[in-house]
């Protein structure tokens, strides 16, 4: 038994006992009311989901189990010769946490190492598709097909169904899919995008560094990868992708058909294709002016038309947030530590944006939020080491993404959250309830 395993279950233990008794003792206090403007409204600021995994402040931005990202990258132990951690460390962070020592983050680097093995028909599934087809369909697709190999379905099925012990086959499948993850966008990113030239997994190498060489990178992209997946892995719960990947596990459906349901919300372009929206948008702006960073005034005056327009600033705004987003801000000391990246001018420009882009979006007077979101700086980043080809960007996300919702849904069973079944009504209802039918 692995020493993540044996933690977790430890910490599934202790935590139970607060679940039962919230529930049964103070089940009836209030945590907020719901408006009509919320009930339209996406459901806005309600207080109805859980998670301990993190926790999203509107003004200070992310924490992961409390720790805000600094002190994530701080704590946690770095790959050697790296300035960044070991994905699988993070891992055991969110599930536990605790932060592992070197010792158990090896443990866990050596369990994905097996896990790793993507079953050949997977491979096979993303030839037969349309080379054109979207890299986000065919992320989907492949997580989605490999449903078959879920223990949790093949335990349920065989009806051996276990209240208490069912986090178990969700935590398996969540380790064997996510380990596969690096492997399954790596290659849809060499076969659609590079020849059809797919390159193996090394086993030396962790995670990250992993991915970084099946994409045929150098240094320093597999601390890009690092930064990128931590960075992109969870933002609470009430986010379209996280959301989705725990109502559709709410079903008891297993984590092959929750996880390819949460990445087909990513996959929008107010979600998670923002950050695709934001380079193509932020290219268009160089060609239209001669390829050159152009001077403020211009830029200002194209923000405007993209406004004038009814289009979004991609990038920009946030559901929740109401200051510049710390991921942002992470990926943008990147930039500024990073010889060349400082200079390069797709990274100048997103940087202008930065200082023009809130006023113009106050003045505007629409979105709550005027300040950037991690969208807006991540693409820059892949440019820069000649990940060009945009519409891959998402699934970049995705493979970060996993890790937080994966952790949440192993969490979701282990305490035994059950079916989500928020109740609607009607119009009629709402006019009658504000005094006006
Ligand atoms: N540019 C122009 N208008 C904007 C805007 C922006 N960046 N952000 C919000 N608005 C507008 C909204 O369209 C809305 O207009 P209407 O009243 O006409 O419908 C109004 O301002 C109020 O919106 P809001 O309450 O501030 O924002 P929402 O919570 O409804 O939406 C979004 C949050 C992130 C979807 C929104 O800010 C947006 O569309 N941003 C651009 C796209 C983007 O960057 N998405 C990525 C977000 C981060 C993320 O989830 N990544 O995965």
């Amino acid at each position: 038994m692995s020493t993540l395993k044996e933690t977790l279950r430890k910490k599934i233990e202790e935590h139970r006992p607060r679940i039962a008794q919230l529930t049964k003792e103070h089940g009836d206090v209030k945590l907020g009311e719901v408006t009509i403007a919320q009930a339209i409204g996406g459901a806005r600021g309600v207080k109805c989901l859980v998670t301990d995994i993190s926790y999203l402040d509107p003004m200070e931005g992310i924490r992961f189990r409390g720790k805000t990202i600094p002190e994530t990258f701080e704590a946690l132990p770095k790959v050697p010769g790296s300035d960044y951690p070991y994905v699988e460390g993070f891992w055991y962070m969110l599930l536990t946490g605790d932060v592992p020592t070197m010792e158990q983050t090896l443990e866990v680097v050596e369990d994905f190492k097996k896990r790793r093995q993507v079953p050949e028909y997977v491979f096979d599934l993303l030839r037969t598709l349309p080379r054109d087809t979207h890299p986000m369909t065919m992320f989907s697709a492949a997580i989605v097909a490999m449903q078959r190999e879920s223990v949790f379905a093949r335990n349920y099925a065989e009806g051996n169904f276990n209240k208490m012990t069912c986090w178990e086959e969700m935590y398996e499948d969540s380790c064997n899919l996510l380990a596969k993850l690096p492997v399954i966008a790596a290659y849809i990113y060499r076969m659609k995008y590079k020849g059809d030239t797919p390159i193996g997994s090394d086993a030396n190498l962790d995670f990250g560094g992993d991915f970084a060489q099946m994409m045929g990178q150098e240094k320093p992209y597999d601390d890009v990868a690092r930064m990128y997946f931590i960075l992109h892995s969870d933002h609470e719960s009430g986010n379209v992708s996280a959301h989705t990947t725990h109502l559709v596990a709410s079903a008891l459906s297993d984590a092959y058909y929750s996880l390819s349901a949460g990445i087909n919300g990513l996959a929008g372009p107010l979600h998670g294709l923002a950050n695709q929206e934001v380079l193509s948008w932020t290219q268009h702006f160089m060609e239209k002016l001669g390829g050159e960073v152009p001077t403020k005034e211009k830029l200002k005056e194209a923000i405007w038309d993209t406004l004038n327009s009814g289009q979004v600033v991609p990038g920009y705004g946030h559901a929740v947030l109401r200051k510049t987003d710390p991921r942002y801000t992470s990926q943008r000391e990147f930039c500024l530590k990073t010889p060349g990246l400082k200079d390069y001018p797709l990274f100048k420009l997103v940087s202008m944006i930065f200082e023009v882009a809130p006023d113009i979006l106050q003045e505007h007077g629409k979105a709550k939020n005027p300040w950037p979101n991690v969208d807006a700086q991540s693409g820059v980043i892949q440019w820069y080491y000649g990940v060009t080809e945009y519409d891959f960007y998402t699934v970049l996300f995705g493979v970060g993404r996993a890790i937080g919702v994966l952790a949440n849904i192993t969490w979701d069973r282990a305490l035994g959250y059950p079916i989500e079944r928020p109740k609607s009504i009607t119009t009629d209802m709402m006019e009658a309830a504000a005094g006006i039918k």
